[in-house]
């Protein structure tokens, strides 16, 4: 009897000692993997999960069904290399210095992916990231320079540039898997960014889908035609209609326009190989040779633009999902996809029409929403829809939570771990917006302004002073200004004193204003300077 009591004792304790050896890589190895996918100028509009019925998105959509879908997702600054940069740090763009495509990013500032790396994760940057210098934070990158190129583009590989041959959209697909299969590290937790720059302009499809949509044809969004006479100044001055301000050859695709002069497209083509070049005019040059020839007028030349514009952007957009779903096939097979919090998401909307309009940057909701569809089958109940103001400010704390780091303390996102796992409703109700990037291309006004789950004050600075607000409620599409409505005085005051209470917390001020467009005025200056002196 005694004998055996020491038998067991001696069993409990070795499976105590075995059990304690274990714990810190069980720890380990229990830390999620995070798969964070971006695309470029994706509008929500075009996910088949939100339901518009424009195009199938069967692999993203995968994401929502087994996951959850974001229905109110949003930027603090609806463009391109701010929006990665509050992405990043979890800052918004007044406090990360990056408030718009110009101004530089000082990489030295804290990122969640230093903060993953410091506790043991293993990061990758692969596609697009739009700004300048070596990306810190990621143990590899793999970076397109700045716009970067669709056909046979240029990489910076750990700093060092190298053409390669091919799609960009695949190739970056391509990129991802290699790494997730042979270059990281299997004993340590990945982050892998894996960031698309599809579908931004000037769409250019895969070699593969030249033809897709050859067969359709799309209507003109409802609001298409809109006059902007319910509206300020901004919507009437912007310059990012697609039937007055796209061009013949870099969004249409015409070699020669109406006129019969050349329109530059030649150097897209010339970027092409032989073959690419064979198909691509296979594809378009026939219908090109039509237009011309019975070119059409009035309301059937928009609905000519219309299409082209769509159809490119949409096929751009199929060999994103078809990325998508390389690597979501990658992680059912290779036991991964439990264990992985997968996100999709864009770096802001995109205008696909609505009130005439292509690009973004204004606050109105096609561009101030992004898309957002985020996997864990861990914690996040499949089939999930969360309707909250939830902000790309977000990301950062988010990821830190599931990584279980302590989130800092100057971070101005939250997580939303709690708010997808439905362990709670709680949430903030109104979010907080900035817009810097003004005068430039498509000339959208510089703006701020407060968005709640029913109501948008905004206020245009600069070479205007107006106040705009919209009740989304009674007015989906943002087609009438209430901001001088007495109806709506009290919503009014409530809105200003909310906005003033914001602006305030987060740290943003009229003198901030002040400083961010004196140095892009001063930026442009020396640009324009520089060009003058090399003529
Ligand atoms: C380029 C595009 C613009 C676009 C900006 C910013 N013109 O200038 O249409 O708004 O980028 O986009 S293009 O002639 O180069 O296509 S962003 O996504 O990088 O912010
Ligand atoms: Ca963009």
């Amino acid at each position: 009897m005694k004998l055996k009591q020491l038998t067991l004792l001696s069993l409990i304790s070795l499976l105590f000692f075995f059990w304690n050896c274990s714990t810190p890589e069980k720890k380990q190895a229990q830390k999620p993997n995070i798969l964070f996918i971006m695309s470029d100028d994706h509008a929500y509009q075009a996910i088949s999960a939100y339901g518009f019925g424009l195009n199938e998105t069967p692999n993203i959509d995968r994401i929502a069904e087994e996951g959850a879908i974001f229905t109110r997702a949003c930027v603090t600054n609806s463009i391109c290399a701010p929006s990665r940069a509050v992405m990043l740090t979890g800052k918004h763009s007044f406090v990360n210095g990056k408030v718009d495509n110009v101004q530089p990013f000082d990489w030295n500032q804290d990122n969640f992916p230093k903060l993953l790396q410091a506790n043991g994760y293993q990061t990758a940057m692969i596609g697009k990231i739009h700004i300048d210098g070596l990306p810190l934070g990621f143990d590899y990158s793999m970076v397109l320079p700045g716009q970067g190129q669709y056909y046979n583009p240029d990489f910076l590989i750990n700093g060092e540039r190298k053409r390669l041959e091919g799609y960009v959209t695949e190739i970056i697909t391509d990129s991802a898997l290699d790494w997730l299969k042979n270059k990281r590290d299997a004993s340590q937790p990945f982050c892998m960014l894996y960031h698309q720059k599809a579908p931004h302009r000037n769409w250019l499809p895969a070699p593969k889908y030249v033809n897709l949509y050859d067969d359709k044809t799309f209507d003109l969004p409802e609001s298409f035609f809109d006059d902007y006479e319910g509206r300020g100044t901004a919507a009437k001055e912007q310059e990012m209609e697609v039937n007055r301000h796209m061009m013949w050859g870099h969004d249409f695709k015409l070699i020669v326009d109406p006129n019969g002069d050349s329109t530059g497209f030649m150097n897209d083509l010339n970027r092409m190989n032989e073959e690419q070049r064979a198909n691509w005019m296979a594809a378009y040059e026939n219908e090109n040779q039509e237009f011309l020839t019975n070119m059409p007028e009035g309301v059937e030349l928009a609905k000519w633009k219309y299409n082209r514009y769509i159809k490119d952007y949409l096929s751009c957009i199929k060999s994103v999902d078809d990325g998508v779903g390389e690597l979501l096939d990658y992680l059912d097979q290779s036991g991964l996809a439990e264990n992985t919090i997968v996100v999709y998401t864009s770096d802001q909307g995109f205008y696909l029409g609505e009130h005439g309009w292509f690009d973004k940057r204004f606050m109105y909701e096609e561009s101030f929403r992004t898309p957002l569809l985020v996997r864990y089958p861990k914690e996040i109940k499949a089939g999930t829809e969360i309707n909250k103001l939830v902000q790309n400010l977000d990301f950062a704390p988010t990821f830190l939570d599931y990584a279980g780091i302590n989130i800092p303390e100057d971070m101005q996102g939250l997580s939303f771990r709690e708010l997808v796992g439905g362990k709670t409703s709680e949430w903030r109700d109104a979010v907080y917006y900035t817009y810097y990037e003004y005068p430039s291309v498509h000339m959208v006004k510089r703006h701020y302004g407060i968005a709640t789950e029913r109501y948008k004050l905004i206020h245009f600075y600069y070479d205007i002073d107006e106040w705009e607000m919209y009740d989304l409620e009674s007015d989906p599409n943002e087609m009438r200004n209430v901001y001088d409505d007495p109806n709506y005085a009290e919503v009014r005051k409530e809105l200003h004193e909310r906005l003033d209470e914001m602006r305030s917390s987060y740290g943003d001020s009229d003198e901030n204003d002040q400083k961010y467009l004196k140095a892009y005025l001063d930026h442009r200056e020396k640009a324009r300077q520089r060009a003058a002196n090399n003529k």
